[in-house]
C-alpha cells in the first residue's frame, strides 16, 4: 500500500508498506491481525521477510490445529520464541478478533477497555524546511487533532521545533527522535526544555534503558520510551530506574494485546501515562490500536489518525475517521467492528500462503 506522502524519521523514509496480514479461521469464525513490521530493520530488528519466515517456520507449527480457550493462551503457545514480537502479535491479535466474536462482546470490552471515544494526535515526518512543517501542523490542527508530534534528527531539531512553538504557542507539542542522539548531546537536548514539550520520545539508543535514566535526571522535559520497551518487564525496569515518565505502547512492539495489557497495568499502577503509538498501519492494525486505546491508562492522545491521512483507500469499511474534536468513536459491535474489504485486499496481494490443520 502506497502512503499518500513519504514518511521520514531519523532512521528511515517509508514510501509504501508491504502490509503483512494474518487471517485465522477457527470453528467457522474469521479473525484478522496485522504484522506491523517495516521492510527494513531500521525501527526494530524485524522485517517483513523475517516475519514471514517466523510465521511459516515457527508460529504456524506451534499453533496450527491447537485447542485454546482464549487468545491469550494462543499467545502462550508461542512463548518459546524469543523476540519477533510483531510477528507473534499478528497471530495473537487475529485470535482476539475471533474471541470477541465467539463471546459476543466488543473487542475493546473483552480487553477491559472503558472509553467509548479516544483522543487522537498526529505524527508528522521530517520536512525539508520549517515552513512546510508549519503548514502541516496547521492542517492537522484545522482537522481537530489534539496533539502534534514532530519527528526530529540531528541538524533538523531545536531550531525547527522552536519555530513551530513560536507559531503555535499553546498547542500540545512533542518530539520523537527515534534513537538519533547520545548522552553527549545533553546540551542540545536540554534546549528542548525551553519549548514546553509534552515529552521527548526515544532520544537515545533503541536498546538502552539505563542511559535514558541518566538523561532524564538532567532534563525537565519528560522522556517517553518507544523502541526500548518490548514487554512488561522492560516497562517496569524503565519506570523504576527513572528512565521515562511516559510510555508509548505499540501492540506489535510488545507482542500483542495480552502483553500490551500487562504493560498498561504496570504503568497504571505506577501512575505512568501511556498512549498508543502507530506504525503507519493499514485499517486492520489501526482497528486493533483503537480497541487497545480504550484501556483506562491511555490518558494522552495517541498516534492514531484517520485512514485518509495515510491511504488513498483503506482495506476496511468504513474507513477510520476522526471527529472535528480530534477523537475516534469506538465501534460497539463484536470483532473488529469494521468490515474487511476482501476484494481490495485480494487486488493488492502479492503473495499468499495457506496452512490447514
Ligand atoms: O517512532 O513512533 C514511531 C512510524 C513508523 C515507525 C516508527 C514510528 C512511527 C510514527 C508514525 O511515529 C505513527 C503513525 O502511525 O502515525
Ligand atoms: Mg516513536
Amino acid at each position: 500500500m502506497r502512503l499518500k506522502a513519504p514518511f521520514e524519521t531519523s532512521s528511515s523514509i517509508t514510501h509504501d508498506r508491504r502490509v503483512l496480514l494474518i487471517e485465522v479461521i477457527s470453528e467457522g469464525l474469521s479473525g484478522w491481525g496485522e504484522i506491523t513490521v517495516d521492510d527494513d530493520p531500521y525501527y526494530n530488528s524485524e522485517t517483513t521477510d523475517t516475519a514471514w519466515h517466523m510465521l511459516r517456520d515457527f508460529i504456524v507449527p506451534l499453533t496450527l490445529g491447537k485447542t485454546v480457550g482464549t487468545a491469550e493462551e494462543a499467545g502462550m503457545l508461542m512463548s518459546r520464541i524469543r523476540g519477533h514480537e510483531m510477528a507473534r502479535a499478528g497471530l495473537e491479535n487475529a485470535l482476539w478478533d475471533i474471541e470477541s466474536q465467539r463471546k459476543g462482546v466488543p473487542l475493546y470490552q473483552l480487553l477491559g477497555g472503558t472509553l467509548s471515544e479516544i483522543p487522537c494526535g498526529v505524527s508528522l515526518g521530517i520536512q525539508p524546511i520549517p515552513e512546510l512543517l508549519i503548514a502541516k501542523v496547521e492542517q492537522a490542527l484545522a482537522a481537530g487533532y489534539q496533539r502534534i508530534k514532530l519527528k526530529i534528527k540531528p541538524g533538523n531539531d531545536v531550531e525547527t521545533v522552536r519555530a513551530v512553538r513560536r507559531r503555535f504557542p499553546t498547542v500540545k507539542l512533542m518530539v520523537d527522535a527515534n534513537s538519533a542522539y547520545c548522552l553527549q548531546d545533553i546540551e542540545l537536548l536540554s534546549q528542548f526544555d525551553g519549548c514546553e514539550l509534552l515529552m521527548i520520545e526515544q532520544p537515545l539508543a533503541w536498546d538502552e534503558i539505563y542511559q535514558h535514566a541518566e538523561l532524564q535526571a538532567q532534563l525537565q522535559t519528560p522522556i517517553c520510551l518507544d523502541e526500548c520497551i518490548h514487554n512488561a518487564r522492560h516497562a517496569q525496569a524503565a519506570i523504576e530506574l527513572g528512565a521515562c515518565k511516559v510510555i508509548n505502547l505499540k501492540l506489535g512492539r510488545v507482542g500483542g494485546h495480552s502483553e500490551a495489557r500487562r504493560v498498561h497495568d504496570i504503568c497504571r499502577q505506577r501512575g505512568v501515562p501511556v498512549w498508543c503509538g502507530g506504525m503507519l498501519e493499514s485499517g486492520i492494525g489501526r482497528v486493533h490500536n483503537i480497541a487497545m486505546s480504550t484501556l483506562p491508562g491511555f490518558v494522552l492522545p495517541g498516534d492514531l489518525s484517520a485512514s485518509q491521512r495515510y491511504w488513498q483507500e483503506d482495506i476496511i469499511e468504513p474507513e477510520v475517521t476522526v471527529t472535528r474534536k480530534g477523537t475516534i468513536q469506538v465501534p460497539q459491535s463484536t470483532g473488529l467492528g469494521y468490515s474487511v474489504r476482501r476484494d481490495l485486499i485480494e487486488h493488492l496481494t502479492a503473495e499468499t500462503a495457506v496452512w490447514r490443520a
